[in-house]
């Protein structure tokens, strides 16, 4: 018999390991007929925000973006996406970046559609465009080899450009892959695994992790992974990028 005061999320100070079986729904005005997971957000001490939505019957995710932008990407399922008048079809895999100002609404979305988002306050450069709305197909993007290393593939999601403040990246290990060192550095991330598991060590604490799992990573959490097990483990992650501290 599971034991329900068990549970592998933990909550420290620069980091987050949020399994989905300590999840509670939030309700966001305008997000309807959903259950939404505020999975990382200021609250924590983060300076991003990542939600789960997961459609029901008759689901719409309809808003406005103000003065943060969001990344929606489509983990399962069918929608509609309306882009301040630019609509297109989404499935699994495909993403759509909305820029500061613009109205977003995601219709006909089929129930058990799962989207996860990822919000970050727009710090715009001066003498940079603000960036334009953005559709695109994961599947498309090309995965090179992280680092020289072949058993680790790296796609990014967002144009490497300076009008961009932040960063969505897909990174895909595969079993016995790991991170070539253990990262120590001022960018953010909040990360959401899509497939596999793995060993994920945080400022020298150790975590098993796997499909379903987020993490919060706050400036400076000392980072490295390891995959295990007979699939690639896969995880979709969020770097703020592209600004210098003031
Ligand atoms: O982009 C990154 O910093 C990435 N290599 N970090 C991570 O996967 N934890
Ligand atoms: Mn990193």
């Amino acid at each position: 018999m599971e034991i329900s005061a068990l549970t592998r999320s933990v909550v420290e100070r620069n980091h987050a390991v949020i399994a989905p079986d300590g999840y509670i729904n939030s309700k966001v005005p305008g997000w309807d007929n959903c259950t939404v997971n505020v999975i990382i957000n200021e609250q924590m001490g983060a300076n991003l925000c990542q939600t789960l939505i997961t459609a029901g019957k008759d689901c719409e995710v309809t808003g406005k973006t103000n003065e943060s932008q969001i990344f929606f990407y489509i983990i399962k399922g069918k929608v509609t996406a309306v882009i301040s008048g630019e609509t297109q079809l989404l499935s699994a895999s495909h993403f759509v970046y909305v820029p500061v100002g613009k109205h977003y609404k995601f219709k006909k979305i089929k129930e058990g559609t799962q989207i996860i988002t990822f919000h970050k306050r727009y710090e715009k450069l001066e003498g940079y465009e603000v960036p334009e709305t953005l559709f695109g197909n994961a599947a498309d993007v090309p995965g090179p080899e992280y680092l020289g290393d072949p058993a680790l593939r790296l796609q990014v999601l967002l144009p490497d450009h300076l009008g961009f403040d932040m960063a969505v990246n897909i990174f895909t290990y595969d079993s016995g892959g790991h991170l070539p060192m253990v990262e120590t550095h001022i960018m953010e991330h909040g990360l959401m695994y899509l497939q596999g598991q793995g060993v994920y060590m945080l400022d020298h604490k150790w975590y098993p992790i796997k499909k379903g799992d987020s993490i919060w990573m706050a400036p400076y959490c000392q980072q490295w992974f390891t995959a295990m097990g007979k699939e690639p483990a896969v995880y979709i992650y969020y770097k703020n990028v592209n600004r210098f501290p003031t």
